[in-house]
């Protein structure tokens, strides 16, 4: 974050703060938003400006038994004022929304609910940009990976939105582009958007309205940063110089950041997220591939496995031209990789309660113990 911003002290009111968050505020804490973290440590936004503090042995000991409970972007906290004028991260309020890697963990109102062993990549985030760049040497995006970042978003409980950035490279192939980024993500708002001209960039902003919280998520060079740059009006965030040598761009952004926006409303910047695997995601999976369960409903047979049964509307659908096969073979993919992960999170359950009884049976078996 750009230094200029560190004396100044925020507006509670624009960070995002509420009164259904003030409900839930502990007496005698001071709410603020986490900006960054580092080992140990957060920087966060509050009515004392930008502040770097330190978690309380009891944030500390929550994130040892679970990882979920570390702080993380976009996290609201309460900060507890120490008597030498420090302050202290003393817990976090219950996230709206959130973003968990390799763990279970679906969001229900009083939080993350069930068991887990996730990491929470975003807290509290309104709106998930999805970054995918116009290339100009292919004339097709990474459909597959715009699906699992879209699966991603939809189980996190955030609104997506795709952007097709970098859209000066692709010239007339732009309409195609569209409407090839449009059929892998049906039901959601696809954009144009050149950060370099700003083009497209208000419409962008504009979801951001009331506040609202963004993250830009994509790979490594999809033009992330200078979004987020143009979206701030100034450079807040370092992007990738092209090498000369090799015509590729190095890796700039290493943390996840959150930035208030002059105009309104904040945007958190990540770095390029190699592959996210899907977890325990077999709604954000279904929300994604909405178009093929329509389909599936005037399949003959409700139990259709859409590969060769009669009547099946899916196939049906390929063959007419009005489904691209591909669609199909991604969500076959990503729905078999969630249900492998869902099966391997129960196996990893079902062992922690055989382990529980272990224990218990042991206690039971110890000398001078009733038994029955
Ligand atoms: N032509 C063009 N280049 C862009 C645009 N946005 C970003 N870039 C370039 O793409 C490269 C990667 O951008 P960066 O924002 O660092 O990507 P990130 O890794 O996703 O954060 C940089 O060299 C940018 O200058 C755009 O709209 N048009
Ligand atoms: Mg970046
Ligand atoms: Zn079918």
């Amino acid at each position: 974050m750009s230094s200029s911003n560190f004396s100044t002290s925020f507006e509670l009111s624009s960070l995002g703060w509420n009164d259904s968050l003030a409900a839930e505020l502990p007496a005698g804490l001071l709410p603020a938003r986490v900006a960054r973290v580092d080992r140990g440590a957060a920087e966060v936004l509050c009515a004392d400006g930008h502040l770097q503090v330190h978690y309380s042995a009891h944030v500390r000991r929550a994130a040892a038994a679970d990882p979920v409970a570390l702080p993380c972007v976009g996290d609201w906290a309460a900060l507890r004022r120490l008597p030498e004028g420090r302050f202290e991260l003393e817990a976090l309020l219950p996230r709206r929304t959130a973003f968990v890697r390799g763990g279970v963990g679906r969001v229900s109102r009083g939080g993350l609910s069930g068991d887990s062993q996730g990491q929470v990549l975003a807290a509290n985030v309104d709106v998930v940009f999805v970054a995918e760049p116009a290339l100009h040497s292919t004339d097709t995006a990474d459909l597959g990976r715009i699906e699992r970042l879209l699966a991603l978003a939809w189980e996190s409980g955030a609104l997506p939105v795709v952007l097709v950035t970098k859209s000066d490279l692709v010239g007339d192939g732009l309409d195609f582009l569209m409407r090839e980024v449009a059929s892998a993500a049906p039901g959601v708002d696809v954009h144009a958007v050149c950060s370099v001209s700003g083009e497209g960039v208000d419409i962008v902003r504009g979801h951001l309205e009331g506040t609202r919280t963004a993250v830009v998520l994509g790979a490594s060079g999809a033009g992330k940063s200078t979004l987020v740059n143009a979206l701030a009006g100034e450079q807040v965030m370092e992007t990738q110089q092209v090498r000369a040598s090799d015509g590729r761009g190095r890796h700039t952004t290493v943390h996840r950041e959150l930035i208030p926006l002059r105009d309104g409303g904040l945007v958190i910047d990540t770095p390029g997220i190699r592959r996210i695997g899907l977890y325990d995601m077999g709604e954000g999976v279904d929300m994604v591939f909405s178009d093929i369960e329509e389909l599936a409903e005037r399949c003959r047979f409700a139990d259709c496995g859409h590969d060769s049964e009669p009547g099946c509307a899916v196939i049906a659908a390929i063959e007419d031209g009005s489904l691209p096969e591909r669609r199909l073979e991604s969500w076959n993919k990503l729905q078999r990789e969630a249900a492998w992960m869902a099966s391997r999170s129960d196996a990893r359950l079902r062992k922690e309660l055989q382990n529980k009884w272990k224990i218990i049976h042991k206690e039971m078996r110890k000398p001078g113990r009733n038994r029955p």
